[in-house]
């Protein structure tokens, strides 16, 4: 097996690790994947999204422009997205010592073939072969990461986390466990479970009722976090306010199929706080970032050559404040990369 981190060559094309954004529709899929390259590039950090052909790449720019330039969201997906990207960390520039010359530590990549579907796509009911769903479930039964996006704001309103995902489960438990050939009767998946919009007004207060809310000391801005040490307990307060009466059943029907040692919870948020560019740092009085479309701040809404207007007239009724200030959209990606690359995808497979 080609191990997944590989020293970059500059020449490998391919694309080594499948994962996949599940999630009901307007949870928030695309906007996540769209604000990726943002959360990177503010980061600041060695790691870099860069596409492998000609259409993933189009898809980073076309999308980091829609967020950065327009502040708009992406339109509600109409197709199966699939996306070839690598994660590559830069090399440091060689630290001098007075002792010798260091050498300078070796750039990688993690391969990412990005699966975006519409969330309609996951709706419970079996749609028979050779159509969209089938699709969708070969492609997550391919992949070995798997990005499960639960919309709070969504759930207090709708309540419909969990009929988006039982039937999917089912058939994905269906199809690959059926034959035993995953050992322990469990899929292989690393599960990566975001709580998403944490920038919105309930689930802030939710966090900081449950006294969940901590500082991030390397912050410049002093935006509250929930540290992922604690965003189960958030998930599973959050799942209890929910519009169906149904979403408290999402997480065990998630651990009934994915091995706990497997599961990751993150509390995430695509566009981040607002932040006054004059003071600079976290405003508890004045923080939302997402807005109704007629009064955003900025001029993308009234630019005539903005590709994305029609958007508006599309459905979306909001658009972002200001700057987008991903939180913890970079650390799902990255911890599924590096467990995918760790080579052990597949190592409840039996026999292997
Ligand atoms: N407050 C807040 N709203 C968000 C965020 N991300 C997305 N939204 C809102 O959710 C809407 C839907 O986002 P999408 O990314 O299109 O959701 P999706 O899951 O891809 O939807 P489908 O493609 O229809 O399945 C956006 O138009 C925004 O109004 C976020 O980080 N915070
Ligand atoms: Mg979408």
């Amino acid at each position: 097996m080609t191990p997944a981190v590989q020293p970059d060559p500059g020449q490998s094309e391919r694309s080594d690790h499948s994962i996949a954004i599940w999630g009901a529709p307007g949870s928030g899929k695309t906007t996540f994947l769209a604000a990726l390259n943002i959360a990177l590039i503010l980061k600041k950090g060695p790691w870099r999204v860069i596409g492998a052909d000609g259409p993933s790449t189009d898809f980073l720019i076309e999308m980091t422009t829609a967020l950065s330039q327009y502040q708009r969201f992406p339109p509600a997906t109409g197709a199966l997205g699939h996306y070839r990207w690598f994660l590559s960390r830069r090399s440091e520039p060689p630290r001098r010592s007075w002792r010798r010359r260091r050498k300078p530590p070796r750039a990688w990549k993690i391969g990412l073939d990005v699966l975006d579907a519409p969330g309609g796509f996951f709706r419970a009911e079996r749609t028979g072969y050779g159509t969209d769903r089938e699709e969708l479930i070969d492609n997550l039964a391919a992949s070995r990461g798997i990005v499960f996006l639960f919309d709070p704001i969504r759930e207090s309103k709708d309540g419909d986390a969990f009929a988006y995902l039982h039937g999917v489960l089912a058939e994905l438990a269906g199809r690959m466990l059926a034959d035993d050939e995953f050992g322990d009767g469990m899929l292989p998946h690393y599960l990566a479970v975001c709580v998403t919009k944490f920038d919105e007004l309930r689930v802030l207060e939710t966090a900081e009722k449950l006294s969940l809310l901590t500082p991030d000391p390397d912050d410049p801005y002093r935006f509250p976090r929930v540290d992922d040490a604690d965003a189960e307990e958030l998930f599973e307060a959050l799942s209890a306010v929910s519009a169906g009466g149904n979403a408290d059943m999402v997480l065990p029907a998630l651990k009934q199929f994915f091995r706990p040692e497997r599961i990751k919870f993150f509390v995430t948020s695509s566009i981040g706080f607002y932040l006054d560019p004059l003071r600079g740092v976290f405003d508890p009085d004045d923080f939302q970032n997402l807005v109704p479309e007629a009064t955003g701040t900025a001029g993308g809404a009234q630019n005539p050559h903005d590709p994305h207007g029609p958007r508006a007239v599309s459905g979306n009724r909001f658009r972002i404040r200001g700057q987008a200030h991903p939180i913890n959209v970079m650390e799902p990606m990255l911890w599924l990369g590096q467990r995918l690359s760790s080579g052990d995808g597949d190592a409840g497979k039996a026999g292997g």
